[in-house]
């Protein structure tokens, strides 16, 4: 029988789970949705009881032509003689299990870090069940929370070892498998499904549950792009696209949605107004639902975090999400606290986002290092332009999406290419809300151009700083005071240039270089 792991379904039988339903029927039911393996998991049951249920189950799954686990009993396996067996690292050894089980009985291992999952590589097993992915009601006595980025890590270190199969596992839905699966696929070794309990077990119909989930799982998510291949010249190239960008998007006068700190609210939606986009303040998730339907982009901005702020911003992201909308992600402050550190956890493992922009130390941060930061504010940098330019590199190509580091000089990758941007002016930095402007600008250049978001970002980003460098050169702007207000008139003047096709504002200007890494 072959081993087809794409949708692995867990049994539970837990009455909050079944709910009065039998267990037999449940799983028929999620066969003929399309599961394409089982696993009888069954913490309970006496040892007669389980291995009773597991020949049931056995004649059901034959009739599908698919295999059937045991999770953690070799001896119930043995005596139901099924095709084989789930181990968790608390369960008997795969080499114990080896010797019990017959010659081409299956094996599986759960692993939560790179060790284990190379060491059940070794031993010889047929796949690993990596997790736990997300926190869930299911299993709560889970060692390790690793999202999307811990399960890339250990994808990423096992992508030379010999085949294995591998499944997420851990608190997978119909609104997040897409995601986590898309994500999977940057390593090299992309996962080869996933395994769910309670989303099919626990469904009313868990048919067309697991009918879902077959159908979702085949599809590519609604953000999904391909970047494109680096050009010879990529920098010029870029460069040589951007007053079109630009055009398009003032044409457009796209809406973007902020959840933003109350600190910048204000001076960020006239940004959004002179540069000639809609601005929308709306903090509260609920509304979420009805602004996702205008198709323009959420910006998610952590500055003035609040008890409520998460819960609203899941809510948010979910409807952007699933209709391929942008999101952007300000990760301010990203270590300053724990409260913060934990929301950044909540965050990244709750949705997609297609671009994430911060400081070196928020990226530092959101890319797994543990420095503690001060304030808000970036402090000074530990990283050469060559560090930089891989930290963005490697953080892009592991989430899948574009990342913004902004500083004296900007670097923005998806995971292929590397651009610095050196276009600015200092008096950006005494001006509270300039760099969360850059998010919400680019959430407008995101939602109006989507075949390559590396490029809408740096087209907003050029409109951005070429402004302010255009306001920083008046003789009547003599410090941040009246640097404000002759920026948004410069933004306002590109803008109308924009609008009538004449791209003199950039020509010349653009400081765009790309960095080449190894
Ligand atoms: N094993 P649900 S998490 C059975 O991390 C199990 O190894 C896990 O349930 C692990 O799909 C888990 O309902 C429960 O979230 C998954």
């Amino acid at each position: 029988m072959s081993l087809n792991l794409s949708l692995y379904l867990v049994t539970d039988s837990t009455p909050a789970i079944l709910k009065g339903r039998d267990l037999c029927w449940v799983v028929e039911e999620a066969l003929k949705g399309g599961v394409t393996i089982v696993q009888y998991r069954d913490k309970k049951s006496d040892t007669a009881v389980q291995v009773e249920t597991a020949k049931k189950l056995h004649k059901i799954t034959q009739k599908y032509g698919v295999p059937l686990l045991i999770n953690d009993r070799v001896d119930v396996a043995v005596a139901a003689g099924v095709e084989g067996v789930h181990l968790g690292q608390d369960d008997m050894s795969f080499v114990e299990a080896k010797k019990l089980l017959p010659e081409n009985a299956i094996i599986g291992i759960s692993a939560s870090n790179i060790d284990e999952a190379k060491k059940a590589i070794e031993e010889g097993a047929d796949y690993l069940g990596v997790g736990t992915m997300f926190a869930t009601p299911t299993k709560t006595n889970t060692k390790n929370i690793i999202g999307t980025a811990g399960t890339q890590a250990i994808l990423d270190a096992i992508s030379t070892d010999r085949t294995v199969g591998t499944v997420s596992i851990g608190g997978i839905n119909l609104s997040n498998v897409q995601r986590v699966l898309y994500q999977s696929q940057s390593s090299k070794k992309g996962l080869d499904g996933v395994a769910v309990v309670s989303a099919i077990m626990a469904a009313d119909d868990p048919a067309a549950a697991a009918a879902e989930f077959s159908k979702t799982i085949n599809s590519p998510p609604a953000f999904a792009t391909v970047p494109r291949t680096p050009r010879a010249n990529e920098a010029a190239s870029l460069l040589a696209e951007v007053p079109g960008i630009v055009q398009k998007i003032v044409q457009a006068h796209p809406l973007v949605h902020s959840m933003i700190n109350y600190v910048v609210a204000n001076f960020v939606a006239n940004v959004v107004l002179a540069m000639g986009a809609s601005p929308i303040m709306a903090p509260y998730g609920d509304e979420a639902a009805d602004l996702a339907g205008f198709d323009g982009a959420l910006v998610i901005n952590m500055g003035t975090l609040t008890k409520e702020s998460v819960a609203n911003n899941l809510i948010a992201m979910k409807e952007y999400n699933s209709r391929g909308n942008p999101i952007i992600y300000d990760p301010v402050g990203a270590a300053a606290t724990q409260i913060r550190r934990d929301a950044v956890k909540q965050l990244m493992n709750g949705g997609y986002f297609d671009l994430i922009k911060g400081n070196e130390s928020e990226i530092k941060h959101i890319a797994g290092a543990t420095s503690i930061q001060r304030g808000v504010d970036s402090g000074t940098s530990s990283l050469n332009e060559t560090q930089k330019a891989g930290l963005v590199r490697e953080l892009a190509r592991r989430e899948r999406n574009i990342i913004l580091l902004t500083g004296a000089t900007d670097y923005l990758s998806d995971g292929q290419r590397v651009i610095a941007i050196e276009n600015g002016h200092e008096l950006l930095g005494q001006v509270t809300g300039t760099g969360c402007a850059v998010g919400t600008i680019s959430g407008c250049f995101l939602t109006t151009h989507r075949s390559d978001k590396l490029l809408a970002v740096l087209s907003g980003l050029l409109m951005y700083e070429i402004a302010a460098e255009n306001a920083a050169s008046k003789e009547y702007v003599r410090g941040p005071g009246s640097f404000v207000p002759a920026f948004l008139d410069e933004l306002n003047v590109i803008r109308q240039a924009a609008l009538k096709g004449d791209d003199s504002w950039i020509a010349g200007r653009g400081k765009v270089r790309e960095v080449k890494l190894q």
